[in-house]
Formats: C-alpha cells, sequence, structure tokens
C-alpha cells in the first residue's frame, strides 16, 4: 500500500476523521486493486529528475500507472520503440507507448500482457537519465538485454537500467 500514502486524497481524509479514511481505502481497493504505482518526480531545482520505481518486476496482466507527482516539471512515460523514433527495447510482440506530456498530478497507465524486458525513458529528460525497466513474468538474468542498441542510447540513459537479474529478486528498486 505504500502508493496510498502518497495519495493526497488521503492525506485530506486523515484529517477528516477515522470513518472517512475507512471509505476511502475501500474505494481505493476496488479501484486499483492491481494497479502499480510508479511515481514522477525530481528535486525542487529540478537538477535530478527520476523514475521511482526505475526498475520493477511484474505479473502478466498487471497494470502500471505513471503518476507525476511533482509540483512544476513535465513528464513523460515512452516506451523504446521505433514508433517512438527509438530502438526496440520493449519484446517484440507486446504494444509501444507514449504517454504525451504529464502535467502535475496527471496520469497514464497501460496493462502489460507479454512476458519480457521493458525499457522506458521520459522525453524530456532522457539525456538526464531519467529512464526506468519494467520485467514482466520470466526473463533471462543471464543476459543483458537489448545489448545491440546500447551505443543508440545517451550514457546517462544507459546507466539508469537496473540489472535485470537484481529486478528479478522482486523488491522495486529505487
Ligand atoms: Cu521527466
Amino acid at each position: 500500500m505504500k502508493t496510498f500514502v502518497h495519495d493526497p486524497r488521503r492525506r485530506l481524509l486523515l484529517s477528516a476523521g477515522g470513518g472517512l479514511l475507512l471509505s476511502a481505502v475501500l474505494i481505493h481497493r476496488a479501484g486499483a486493486a492491481d494497479e502499480i504505482e510508479i511515481a514522477m518526480s525530481g528535486t525542487p531545482s529540478g537538477s535530478r529528475v527520476w523514475f521511482r520505481p526505475r526498475g520493477l518486476l511484474i505479473r502478466p496482466g498487471q497494470t502500471v500507472r505513471w503518476i507525476n507527482r511533482e509540483a512544476g516539471n513535465v513528464h513523460t512515460t515512452t516506451a523504446y520503440h521505433p514508433a517512438n523514433g527509438k530502438p526496440l527495447r520493449i519484446p517484440t510482440a507486446a504494444a509501444p507507448w507514449d504517454s504525451g506530456f504529464l502535467m502535475p498530478k496527471e496520469s497514464f497507465a497501460i496493462t502489460l500482457d507479454v512476458p519480457g524486458v521493458y525499457d522506458y525513458f521520459c522525453r524530456p529528460h532522457e539525456q538526464a537519465g531519467m529512464v526506468g525497466r519494467i520485467v514482466v513474468g520470466e526473463a533471462d538474468a543471464s543476459v543483458r538485454p537489448y545489448a545491440d542498441t546500447d551505443a543508440q542510447l545517451p550514457a546517462a540513459a544507459l546507466a539508469g537500467f537496473p540489472d535485470v537479474a537484481r529486478i528479478l529478486k522482486g523488491s522495486p528498486i529505487e
């Protein structure tokens, strides 16, 4: 329930009393039981930006929702895919996504069904290393995925992908 702690509705309801909080919890569970949040955030000055977690393991069919948790910066979540002008770094059978610019508090969700490794980035901040990696189901931990396209990515982006073996251990990687 870590994502829920950051929900601004909860803070409001907490101050309004326990009864209201209980109903908020029930609504949350009914509406987003299987969604996993990835926050888009950064330092107030914008000097550092990130997806959190940037490394995530999910089951096929789970939904991931990116939310812009900043007050004054826009972000995107964009799959590394030729449709987005980038090399392919998601499973070949998977559909690409591009959220477009998300203003503060806006969000974008997708459901990932095809097992494998998904690399994605933020359009305005790829050069600053704002990237993430999701492993859906199983993946080969012994190979470095998409190594053939590494040279086409900014160094800061490449440095941002957690190792698949580390993601497969199961704990979200900040
Ligand atoms: Cu960004």
